[in-house]
């Protein structure tokens, strides 16, 4: 590990990541493609050292063409006047815009596809209709005299206003789902938001230059953007999903790298968006399509789930996951990949790299992304009836790589891993007998606390070393984990949401979960999906009459990446859980230093303070704990709820 002392962190190296990720698979594969001399994320990443120290504090200002400018000790202000606590804030900002944006797209989409469902103009058939009509219910939609189609498409419209909507009317969502105790601390802070394509603009105008001088301003806004994110966008696609595709049951299946086969045709679905890919496993399910695979010369077809997609797939049909967003590399290294049928976020441009080395078709399904020398078969969510014409033609193109392709490359790890997924929101309450049953348990000290390990990966952590060093401890603690996103592929690679490994956990935690038949590690879905954890903590927060900023709740982002995470963390902060991230965020970290006379410094600052001091902590009653080596992590996880269990009373 190299040290860097603008983080006060080390930061790993190759090496570190073959001596430290707990998947054997993905050093088999490392090594596999770096004697093929096929670059990866690792390697680009090594190739990044030293990465500039102002980045990385979030002191390097690009907002206006006067700049950039670099906030520092000798240059404290940059050219407009902004201090280093404006432009943290604004940078901090606009990740979250960026990551809303990014959610509101997917949200867009999934609710398009939803109205054109409704109104007949798409050949989907809407399997959660019961949702629909629940919040119609919620939302206070008028049904008389309307067919349950049209309240259906009554409730899309509703949620396409929490996503779009441009006046101060209330979000429906967050009316509908938000505890009302949390309600009077967002009014009391004035953070109320409009919607996610509001706050989203709004965001962008604050930090232009000239536009708003006041960092705390800013740092509201914040907050605000995190309830946008949340109900305009995150409610929103999941409900929708649910509503088009059906609500999750848990399944049990074998997930990793081995699921691969050779003789088979490989295909790896990958992004977000469920509308495509869901056309597609009809399609590739159809005996047209297993027929043409059988032509080609294949045993069969198999299908296997990356990133969000996979999660959600994993939930819905309980097909098998291969991995999340570092190891989509990895996984083509395989040399049994025939194609990846990807839609929108998380494909990174490396995918295409490693591609051409082995062969392996990429075929993109979303209008909003691109990749030069794939194939393009999009699905654009204002032409909806053409959706299934398309997704036939991507199903007969991926079948269709495994006759060209150089198959003289397959090596495939053979390790598999048993699973189980599928825990919506009703399946978590259904397992422990109801919101009752596991209130109690978790008043009476049977569940030790309730955390969600979530996020993406990071070169800047030891690829999955965090996600399952904290997650095992945290079980080993007797704490309940949900989890979504790509560390839900890691946890699930290692055995984790294996019913089997309820045997972690002490007892009687290790009794609760044996009598349920479900594993400590709850895979909830994709990160959309957190909703359903959140869902969880306001329902026993509800059941137990105690506010959720003071219950033993944990929201862990051990390996941060996306812009997206930053709206994850902050919603679930608004919301009163604080946060453990594995990672330090962009702002200036507390570094130890030596003052004038040769005293120690602690080296805090106003954005330390308001995330990781009492800034939040007196606002919203949460705060950000950072910490890198996953025992320390683990032990501040567990020393936090169990601070919160004495606060109680709980013992
Ligand atoms: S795929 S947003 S890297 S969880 Fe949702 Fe994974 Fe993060 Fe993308």
């Amino acid at each position: 590990m190299k040290f860097n002392k603008h983080l006060n962190q080390p930061i790993p190296e190759k090496d570190d990541v073959r001596a430290k990720t707990p998947n054997p698979a993905t050093v088999q594969l490392m090594d596999k493609l770096e004697s093929a001399g096929c670059e990866t994320v690792f390697d680009r990443f090594a190739a990044q050292q030293p990465q500039c120290p102002s980045g990385l504090r979030g002191t390097c200002c690009r907002m206006c063409q006067w700049g950039p400018c670099r906030i520092s000790d000798k240059a404290p202000r940059g050219v407009c006047g902004r201090d280093m606590n404006q432009v943290v804030m604004a940078n901090i900002v606009r990740q979250l815009a960026a990551g809303m944006s990014a959610h509101a797209r997917h949200a867009h989409e999934v609710i398009l596809a939803l109205i054109a469902a409704a109104e007949g103009t798409a050949t989907i058939t809407l399997k959660g209709r019961e949702r629909a009509l629940e919040l119609a219910d919620r939302f206070g939609i008028d049904t008389a005299g309307r067919t349950e189609d049209e309240v259906i498409a009554a409730v899309a419209r509703a949620l396409l206003d929490d996503v779009g909507r441009m006046t101060a009317d209330p979000m429906h969502t967050l009316e509908a789902f938000a505890p009302a105790d949390r309600r009077e601390v967002w009014e009391g802070l004035d953070i109320l938001p409009r919607s996610a394509s509001y706050e989203s603009m709004e965001s962008l105008h604050m930090t232009t230059l000239g536009a708003c001088s006041d960092w705390t301003a800013l740092a509201d806004q914040e907050l605000r953007s995190a309830l946008a994110y949340c109900y305009g966008t995150l409610y929103t696609s999941s409900l929708a999903t649910e509503v088009l595709y059906g609500v999750p049951t848990p399944k049990l299946t074998e997930v990793n790298y081995g699921v691969l086969k050779p003789g088979y045709v490989n295909i790896l679905l990958h992004g977000h968006s469920p509308v495509m890919v869901e056309k597609v496993i009809e399609k590739v399910r159809s005996p047209e399509i297993e027929a043409l695979a059988r032509e080609a010369g294949a045993e069969g077809i198999v299908l296997g789930g990356m990133c969000c997609t996979g999660d959600e797939l994993l939930a819905r049909y309980g097909i098998p996951t291969v991995t999340n967003i570092m190891g989509q590399e990895l996984a083509l290294g395989t040399g049994a990949v025939d194609a990846v049928i990807v839609d929108m976020q998380c494909v990174i441009p490396g995918l295409k790299i490693v591609a051409d080395c082995f062969g392996t078709e990429i075929i993109t399904t979303s209008t909003s992304n691109r990749i030069p020398g794939a194939t393009h078969i999009p699905f654009d969510p204002e032409r909806p009836e053409t959706l299934d014409e398309d997704a036939e033609r991507v199903a007969r193109a991926a079948v269709a790589a495994f006759g060209t392709r150089d198959r003289s490359k397959i090596e495939i790890p053979e390790r598999v891993t048993t699973a189980m997924g599928g825990f919506s929101y009703e399946a978590i309450l259904e397992s422990f007998g109801g919101a009752g049953a596991l209130a109690e348990a978790l008043r009476d000290g049977r569940i030790r606390g309730v955390a969600t390990v979530v996020g993406c990966n990071t070169p800047k952590v030891a690829y999955e070393s965090a996600h399952v060093g904290i997650a095992r401890r945290l079980v080993e603690g007797g704490v309940l984990v949900t989890t979504t996103g790509c560390a839900s592929h890691a946890l699930l690679n290692a055995g984790l949401c294996d019913p089997a490994a309820a045997a972690l956990a002490p007892q009687p935690l290790r009794g609760l979960l044996e009598a349920a038949g479900v594993p400590p590690v709850l895979a909830v879905g994709g990160c959309v999906d957190n909703v359903r954890s959140l869902r969880l903590f306001i329902a026993l927060a509800e059941e137990l009459g105690v506010p959720l900023a003071d219950l033993p709740y944990l929201f862990v982002g051990a390996e941060p990446g996306n812009e997206k995470t930053v709206g994850q963390g902050a919603t679930f902060l608004a919301h009163g859980i604080s946060v453990l991230s594995g990672f330090p965020a962009q702002i200036p970290v507390a570094v130890p230093r030596t003052g004038p006379d040769g005293e120690l410094l602690d080296g805090r600052n106003d954005i330390t303070e308001f995330f990781a001091g009492d800034g939040l902590l007196t606002t919203v009653g949460a705060k950000i704990y950072t910490e890198t080596d996953p025992a320390c992590a683990a032990q501040t996880g567990l020393l936090h709820l169990r601070r919160k269990r004495q606060a109680l009373g709980w013992g």
